[in-house]
């Protein structure tokens, strides 16, 4: 019982700390009901056994930014690990960026670490990802990962995935590091300890340095590709729009985003505009729908005053909508934006694409009354189903003082581009334009539909 204090102090430590994660402790039934002598934090001694390196080893850190030097067309593919490391991470990372004028891409799990309306924003990479941002990564000499673990939404195909590269890695977890992908020049350490001693020794350079013009003119014309495109409809809500409109009305201010899982999580990712880190909180490897709202409610209670919007599937927000009553109990007035397609979307994009367009058990025809559902709970219902009305709807949803279920109706068969389909190399991207229904029906060939 006498340990039960330092057990929790070192629980929370690790949670926290190195790379932060959940952590179980089990207290048995005996320990519950006996009474014993609570130890104060202070004076608490640290286990051994849990320690991560922080530091990062100097010579690597000099070689990384002896490649970054010489880099003719560079890339920094940050992630989660720069959120998790803090706010002085974000701080170098983008002092980094205006040091060196490299472009940066980020992981879902990065977002916000770099500001959307920098000038060095590629946008999110990946499955989803962005154009530029994968042509990028697969074109570039130097890649530096700053905090990102080459996820497989990531690299493609692995064999093909930025094949020309030298490629640096900064990550604090050693079973991280070249798990997927071989990389040359490991740094194990945090990122922002890590980040500090490459500005440090960046500034110490020669001024000169091979020019980078080329490199952007590239990405220029990455750019001009406007991958996000959809066609918009008078009568119908693309889902696009309504991102869009919503993104629109919650531009300048502070904002916080949580989303449930499928296709809406990804149209919210290409289409929200993050400035800061920690706005931004979605589930990434695990993708467990019904994260959203109780996310949106743990982020509501600590920012009271806050803007948060749990941007959700009609199927995902089925998953925890219980968590409305905490919601009015506690007084957190927790927006949920329903992106109401009637069909566990993802799934039937997967249907169409992997499976002949067989589609089973995807469709939800006894769809509760969101409204209603609302209502009962004591919260506030909004239906919107007309591009006309969606901004004043939207306009109502953030003025109102309640918690509030936005049943946003949209067009049922959208499908999220652009998209990386399975067991494809990570340049070679389905993208809006080319996405007929032959490209779809053929994207996927009999090895890449074992793959997913
Ligand atoms: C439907 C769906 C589609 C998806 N599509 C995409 C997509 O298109 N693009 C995309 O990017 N993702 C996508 N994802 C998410 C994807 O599955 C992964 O969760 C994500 O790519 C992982 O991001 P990350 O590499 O930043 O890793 P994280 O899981 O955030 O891991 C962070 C890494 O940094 C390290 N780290 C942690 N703290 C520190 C520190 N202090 N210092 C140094 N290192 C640290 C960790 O050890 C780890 O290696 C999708 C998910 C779903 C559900
Ligand atoms: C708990 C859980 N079960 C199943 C899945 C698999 N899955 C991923 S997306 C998805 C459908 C989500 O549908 P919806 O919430 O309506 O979102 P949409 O794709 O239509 O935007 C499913 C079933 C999952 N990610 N999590
Ligand atoms: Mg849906």
């Amino acid at each position: 019982m006498n340990d039960l204090a330092n057990v929790i102090h070192e629980a929370f430590r690790i949670a926290q700390s190195g790379r932060p994660g959940p952590v179980v402790v089990d207290v048995p039934k005996d320990v519950q009901f006996a009474k014993g002598r609570y130890t104060p934090l202070k004076g608490h001694p640290i286990r051994e056994s849990y320690r991560p390196a922080v530091q990062g080893n100097a010579d690597a850190i000099e070689a990384a930014v002896q490649l970054m030097a010489n880099a003719r067309r560079p890339i920094l593919y940050t992630g989660g690990g720069v959120i998790n490391s803090g706010d002085e991470a974000t701080r170098l990372l983008r002092e980094l960026v205006g040091l060196t004028n490299f472009p940066i891409t980020s992981t879902l799990m990065g977002l916000g670490c770099y500001p959307a309306s920098g000038k060095n924003w590629l946008g999110m990479l990946g499955m989803h990802g962005s154009y530029e941002a994968n042509m990028a990564m697969h074109d570039c000499d130097v890649m530096v990962c700053i905090g990102a673990r080459f996820d497989d939404r990531i690299t493609g195909r692995v064999d093909a995935f930025s094949p020309n590269s030298t490629k640096i890695h900064i990550d604090i977890d050693p079973s991280s590091i070249n798990k997927t992908i071989h990389v040359d020049v490991p740094i194990l350490g945090d990122v922002a300890h890590v980040l500090e001693e490459m500005v440090r020794a960046w500034r110490a350079l020669p001024a000169e340095k091979p020019s980078l013009d080329e490199w952007w003119s590239n990405i220029d014309r990455w750019r001009g590709r406007d991958c996000f495109a959809y066609t918009p409809n008078k009568d119908v809500i693309m889902p696009q729009y309504a991102l869009e409109r919503l993104n629109a009305a919650v531009k300048g201010r502070d904002f916080y985003i949580t989303t449930e899982v499928g296709q809406h999580q990804m149209w919210a990712a290409q289409f929200f505009e993050f400035e800061e880190p920690k706005r931004w909180m979605t589930s990434g490897g695990l993708g467990t729908m019904g994260y959203g709202l109780p996310a949106a409610l743990g982020v509501q209670i600590a920012h009271p005053e806050a803007l948060v919007i749990d941007v959700a599937g009609d199927a995902s927000i089925q998953m925890c909508i219980q968590e409305m009553a905490a919601a009015i109990q506690h007084n957190a007035p927790v927006k949920i934006f329903i992106m109401n397609n009637q069909y566990m979307g993802m799934v039937r994009q997967w249907q169409q694409l992997l499976h002949g367009n067989r589609l089973s058990h995807s469709y939800t025809e006894a769809m509760p009354d969101f409204v209603k559902l609302a209502e009962a709970y004591g919260a506030e219902g909004i239906y919107c189903d007309d591009p006309a009305d969606l901004d004043d709807a939207i306009q109502r949803m953030i003025d109102s003082p309640k918690p509030v279920i936005f049943d946003c109706r949209v067009a049922n068969l959208a499908n999220c581009f652009p998209m990386i389909p399975s067991g494809r190399a990570h340049n070679d991207m389905l993208l809006p334009d080319e996405a007929n229904d032959e490209a779809v029906a053929t994207a996927i060939d009999a090895k890449g539909r074992q793959l997913v």
